[in-house]
Parts: C-alpha cells; structure tokens; sequence
C-alpha cells in the first residue's frame, strides 16, 4: 500500500493512541519504521531484515517507511516491496519534510504498541531490535541503542564526541549517546508528549521531552556501519551552521522557556481521563 499523506500530525497522535494499557503480552505489538531519503540501495534489505526479525518476536506487526522526497529510485524499490510483503505500509513525499518531519510521520502512522525506529540507511542492523526488546522490561519505556564504534571516518567520530559532550551539557542529558537513532519506545508516550522539529535536532528534543515527562530509559550497545550506499550529506558547512542555528533555538524553548513541561502536565492528565473512561 502506497499512500501520501496530508494531515493534521497531533490529531493523527490522539487518534492513533487508543488506551495507555500499560499490561502487555509477552508478544507485543510492534511497528517497525524507517525514514528514507534516496536510500535506494538500502532500503529492501532493511525492511525484509526487519520483517524476518518481527516474525521471530511477534504475531502482530506492521512495517512503515516514510519516504522524503527521493531523487533516486527509493520509492519504485518500494512500490515493488510493498506488493510482496503486505505488512508494510509507504508513506511517499514530493516535497521532502526534513528528517524530523519523516521520523513525526513515523511517529503518527504508527498503530501497534510498541515503536521501533531506525534509518533506512542501514548504518544500523535491523535485527539487533532482538536486543532492544527484552531491556524493555516493566519499568522501562524506552530503549535506546549506544553506537559500540561509531561506523563513519575520523573527522565525523570527533565531531559526533564534541556534539556528544555540548548537548549533554546544554540539555542535561543521562543518556551515553543521543545521537544514536536506534530506539525501541512504547507507543503511549506520544500521549504525552509531542514533537515539533522538522529537522535532525528532533532527537534532542525526543529525548528532552522524554526524560523530563520522567519516562524511564534502558540502554543497550548495538553496532554501527559505514555506509554502503548513497552520498552522507552531513558535513556541509551551511548544514552544519543550520544545526548550530536549530540547536540555540531548541534549546531556548526546551531549557529556557520550559513551556513544554505545561503542556505535558495538560497532556498527561488528558491522558489518564481517557484511559479511565476506557478501563
Ligand atoms: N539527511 C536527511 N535524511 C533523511 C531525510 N529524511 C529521511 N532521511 C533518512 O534518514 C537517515 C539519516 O540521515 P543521514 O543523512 O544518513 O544522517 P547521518 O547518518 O547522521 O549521516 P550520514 O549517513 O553520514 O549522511 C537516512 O536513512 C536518510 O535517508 C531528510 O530529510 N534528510
Ligand atoms: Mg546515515
């Protein structure tokens, strides 16, 4: 199924987020999503991986890729895909949204109670999800990955350490590595909190929002590759003076202003109403 989408993200949340129920079988649901971004080459072995994977976990799964305007022939790689493996949805795009704006498209679309995401580069190993699933014990609600060695050259390992060390510090991160987007989260957080960042700083404020609604985290080593396909578009300089832009920005709103804690209080007790009249 190929879809495009246009729609109202929070209303899509609210409506996809069903009852906290926070009881979960031993074989929980799970949607696995990818944001991809002319990642042609890569793409079908990450969600075949990934569908081999959920079968061995669970009954009930789904697989989403959110596609963000590729120029490459990512979005015929699916076409085909998605008529052999009916559990995978595709969520294509003209106009690209920005990594934020894929991984909030994840995000929404996602129905099971379990979300896992990585990128569709394959710089991360889908199957290592095997990993994730039993840190995700009761009193855990998210699971994040830590790179064991990060998979890129030189100059990146050092600029992903000093990004490492300046955001802990600006934000008041516990997490060994933020940067690291291999996550397994239970859905019902998005009850709670939201995001609105289009752009790559969106992990900062996942994880920023995350922590101070007081959800509990896990985490795990998983490994990290070069790249196999396709050309990396971080080391740009505009791109990295936009980063730095997004980043005071984010961290303005987040550590300065605080208006977020508000709304997740709001939110929260929303929450907790409706999942009242449901219990
Ligand atoms: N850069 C970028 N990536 C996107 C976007 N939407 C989806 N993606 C996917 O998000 C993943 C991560 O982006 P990358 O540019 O690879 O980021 P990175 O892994 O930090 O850096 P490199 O792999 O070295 O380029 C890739 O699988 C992209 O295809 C987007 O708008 N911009
Ligand atoms: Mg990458």
């Amino acid at each position: 199924m190929v879809e495009n989408l246009c729609y109202n993200l929070h209303l899509v949340a609210a409506a996809a987020s069903t009852s906290g129920a926070r009881a979960m079988s031993e074989r929980p649901s799970i949607t696995a999503f990818f944001p991809a971004f002319n990642d042609a080459g890569t793409i079908g072995s990450m969600v075949v991986s990934v569908s081999k994977t959920l079968e061995e976990l669970t009954d009930d799964y789904e697989v989403i890729v959110v596609e963000n305007g590729s120029t490459d022939y990512t979005v015929q790689v699916l076409e085909s895909l998605a008529e052999r493996y009916p559990r995978l949805r595709v969520f294509t795009h003209q106009q690209p949204l920005g990594y934020g704006g894929a991984l909030r498209v994840g995000f929404a679309s996602a129905t099971k109670d379990l979300i896992f995401y990585t990128d569709g580069d394959a710089q991360y190993d889908p199957r290592e999800l095997k990993l994730l699933l039993p840190a995700l014990r009761q009193d855990v609600d998210v699971v994040n990955g830590w790179k064991i060695d990060r998979g890129d050259p030189l100059h990146r390992k050092i600029i992903g350490r000093v990004y490492h060390h300046t955001v802990k510090l600006l934000f008041g991160f516990q997490l060994r590595d933020v940067d690291c987007d291999f996550r397994l989260i239970r859905r019902e957080v998005f009850d709670v909190i939201d995001l609105e960042s289009d752009s790559g700083t969106i992990c900062l404020e996942l994880v920023k929002k995350l922590q101070d609604a007081g959800y509990r985290f896990a985490e795990v080593p998983v490994h990290h590759y070069h790249r196999t396909y396709g050309q990396s578009q971080f080391f740009n300089f505009p791109r990295l003076w936009r980063t730095g832009v997004q980043l005071i920005q984010l961290w303005w709103k987040l550590v300065v202003r605080r208006e977020h804690l508000e709304r997740i209080a709001r939110r929260r007790q929303a929450a907790t109403r409706v999942m009242r009249e449901h219990s």
